[in-house]
């Protein structure tokens, strides 16, 4: 059987080399490998001991899917605590990732050598705990309590080179790990070099913690675990010992394991992993992708070229004049600018793709030779059939296209081709190239390696994909038009658009629906209603007739400057506009209603219902395969909060017959919009949750 940690005596050092694959996460055994492999060192009487990682990487954290189990010994921090308290020199040889409890054990060595391109970090804000073995006691003695803070809080990855600098490293040398481990525990040896454990260090200078405290708390919207984090490092100051700093640390370690706040963001974690393994793609080859065309330079257009541009794929633009074409190359040149100044791309090859990369076209030959193309075009069906017939001509055979509808039926779109399996929704979010979520949208006909193609794509453009099924919005855009809905219905009874904002963004998200409507433009809800009332509408709907209103008037949002809010050139945000509550009384007084008062918690609770109600019909029609993929959905392009974990996580901790007990109850007032969702009906009488179906792949 192999040994999860390897043990091997190299002249008078013990080497303990870890072999967990994928990843060296920390779980019970190699926890148990890593202390008798300590305790034979000091057996063997040798005189120092070095710790690595075989295969990509050093720890890359404590194990957590062992999170909210019941703990084994030897627990983490105990482990850190023995490490640091051997009379051997132990040395961490890191190479790939020293993140979380695998830094905590590089910390508790008393030396750390790195490799060139390791990446160290404490990222456990991310999954809704702060450091629990020893990080909050010992970074901030070894490199002060503002830098401890920072990397802490932010959770982020460090380069081995600014890690050096920082002083959380002492070397880093490039080679194989176990060499360059071995080679400087050598030198320290040689030098004479004293055993170092941080724990015995003096505690650091305390910092106004209260007021860092507060400024995370509000920077993170709620988010609990980064300000829990500042509470810790502020015992490491305070506290009499090292030993009560630890304690202090378990303390505020199981508050935030036990929160929800911990369960959402595991459940994150492993939902983006999960939403790109589809069963049905096990074994299926992509289709060979080189070079793509967009057709449409428009915002979403340009923003899709840009995407594929930075990551590395020739583009041909297609647009309907010359003019058009460079102004859409301008816009991608804007946006490519953008990435210079992030420092995502250097001078060079940002020159490179606009000089070679791009390829302006007006005409359909020039995409003879694409292998996927991506339509950007106006949404309006006869327009994208006619689009598409042209791509069925000219496309040589076996290239993949695709449409970047928001809504419209791709199965019609496939239907004006000859090869309706290369057609493929692939769903680009505004702006293109910095929104994370890409739907691949598939259609009845749709062939398993284009849809393998397009998750490949995705994954090439950093996106993270979800898999759709063809209806009107998809999974993300069907659910938002029913959320929004209840929003309208909370305005028309009695709330006001601000409250309704405040709410919800209290409750996490980025921005409220009414701000974002301003964001994303009014006009572009006005057309979807006036296309939706032309196709006839139910005659039960209840429809508000503000945003109607307000674009009458010409006023669109953000782009006019006025919508919901008021916005002033140089202003970040906006501020409410006055005229929009006379706009709300006179619809309320046209059809009768006398407002009534909401509370906050009854306005999240509405919306957040509306948006379960909605999702688990989108998951029990099979338009999304799963509840994660609404999850993952909804975090990646509606700005819900991660630390609730995506709606149907929410859900579930809620409690779904309480959920279903309210639609019943609020269905006496109107039966037509809170229809309950059959899949919620049979859960709650099942008494099964949403990620019970999550998990019926893993059986
Ligand atoms: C912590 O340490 C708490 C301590 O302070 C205190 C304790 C008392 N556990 O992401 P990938 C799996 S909290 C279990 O696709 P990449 C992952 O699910 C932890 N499993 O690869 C995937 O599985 P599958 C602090 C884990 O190269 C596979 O490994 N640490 C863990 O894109 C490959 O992962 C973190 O938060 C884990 N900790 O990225 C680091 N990590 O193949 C979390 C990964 O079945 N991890 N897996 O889908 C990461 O950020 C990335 O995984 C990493 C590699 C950058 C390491």
């Amino acid at each position: 059987m192999t040994q999860v940690v390897e043990y091997e005596q190299v002249g008078d050092i013990a080497v303990l080399a870890a072999n967990n694959p994928p990843v060296n996460a920390l779980g019970v055994d190699l926890r148990r490998g890593l202390q008798s492999g300590i305790e034979r060192a000091e057996r063997d009487g040798v005189r120092a001991v070095l710790i690595y990682g075989l295969g990509r990487t050093y720890f890359a954290g404590a194990d957590i899917r062992e999170f909210g189990k019941p703990p084994q010994d030897p627990w983490l921090p105990a482990l850190c605590n023995r490490i640091e308290a051997s009379p051997l020199l132990v040395v961490s040889a890191i190479h790939g990732t020293a993140l979380g409890g695998g830094l905590e054990v590089a910390l508790a060595s008393h030396y750390r050598v790195a490799v060139p391109g390791a990446r160290v970090g404490l990222p456990e804000v991310h999954v809704g705990v702060i450091p629990g073995a020893g990080g909050t006691q010992r970074l901030p003695r070894l490199i002060g309590v503002d830098a401890a803070l920072e990397v802490i809080t932010s959770g982020r990855h460090i380069q081995a080179a600014e890690a050096l600098e920082l002083g959380i490293l002492d070397k880093v040398q490039d080679g194989d790990p176990r060499e360059v481990g071995l080679a400087y525990a050598r030198h320290l040896l040689d030098s004479g070099a004293p055993r170092r454990a941080i724990g015995e260090m003096p505690p650091p200078q305390p910092v106004d913690f209260d007021a860092v405290h507060d400024a995370i708390l509000q920077k993170g919207r709620g988010q609990l675990s980064p300000a829990i984090a500042v509470r810790a490092v502020q015992a490491a100051c305070q506290l009499p010992s090292f030993a009560d700093g630890m304690t202090r640390e378990r303390e505020l370690f199981m508050e935030a394991l036990n929160s929800d706040q911990r369960k959402g963001m595991i459940h994150a974690f492993f939902a983006e992993r999960a939403v790109g393994k589809l069963p049905e793609l096990q074994g299926i080859e992509p289709r060979g992708v080189h070079r793509i065309a967009v057709i449409g330079g428009g915002t979403m257009g340009a923003g899709i070229a840009t995407s594929a541009l930075l990551a590395g794929l020739p583009v041909v633009l297609l647009e309907m004049s010359t003019d058009m074409a460079i102004a859409a190359k301008e816009r991608i040149a804007a946006n490519l600018a953008g990435a210079v100044k992030r420092g995502k791309l250097s001078q060079d090859v940002h020159d490179d793709i606009l000089e070679n990369k791009l390829e302006l076209a007006t005409g359909y030959g020039a995409l003879a030779g694409v292998d996927l193309v991506v339509e950007a075009v106006f949404e309006d069906m006869e327009i994208k059939k006619q689009v598409f017939a042209q791509l069925d001509e000219v496309c040589k055979s076996g290239a993949v296209l695709a449409t970047n509808t928001s809504y419209l039926d791709i199965n019609e779109i496939a239907a004006a081709t000859n090869r309706p399996w290369d057609v493929i929704g692939l769903h680009f979010f505004s702006p293109a190239h910095v929104m994370k979520l890409l739907e691949v949208v598939v259609g009845d006909q749709t062939a398993a390696d284009v849809v393998a193609t397009g998750f490949a794509l995705g994954h090439r453009m950093r996106k993270v994909s979800v898999r759709a099924g063809v209806c009107d919005g998809f999974i993300g855009n069907r659910i938002l038009s029913t959320y929004r809905t209840c929003a309208d219905h909370m305005v028309l009874d009695g709330a006001s658009p601000f409250q309704i904002d405040t709410a919800l963004t209290e409750f996490g998200f980025a921005m409220g629906p009414f701000a974002v409507a301003d964001l994303a433009g009014l006009d572009i809800g006005w057309a979807v209603r006036k296309r939706k009332r032309a196709e006839g509408m139910d005659p039960r709907t209840r429809e508000s007739h503000v945003a109607d209103k307000l674009c009458e008037a010409g006023h669109f949002g953000q782009k006019t400057g006025k919508g919901f809010y008021v916005y002033e050139k140089g202003r970040r945000g906006g501020t409410p506009n006055p005229d929009v509550e006379q706009l709300i009384a006179d619809d309320r007084a046209a059809r009768g209603i006398t407002p009534r008062t909401f509370t906050n918690d009854e306005i999240v609770r509405r919306y957040m219902i509306a948006m379960v109600n909605e999702a688990a019909k989108v998951v029990g029609e099979g338009i999304a395969r799963r509840p994660l993929d609404v999850d993952v959905t909804l975090l990646y392009g509606y700005g819900f909060p991660r630390y609730r974990g995506g709606p149907l996580k929410w859900a579930d901790m809620a409690g779904l017959s309480g959920i279903l007990a309210d639609i019943r109850t609020w269905s006496e007032q109107d039966a037509f919009f809170w229809q309950p969702a059959p899949l919620l009906e049979q859960l709650v009488a099942e008494g099964r949750t949403f990620d019970d179906l999550n998990r019926q792949d893993d059986a």
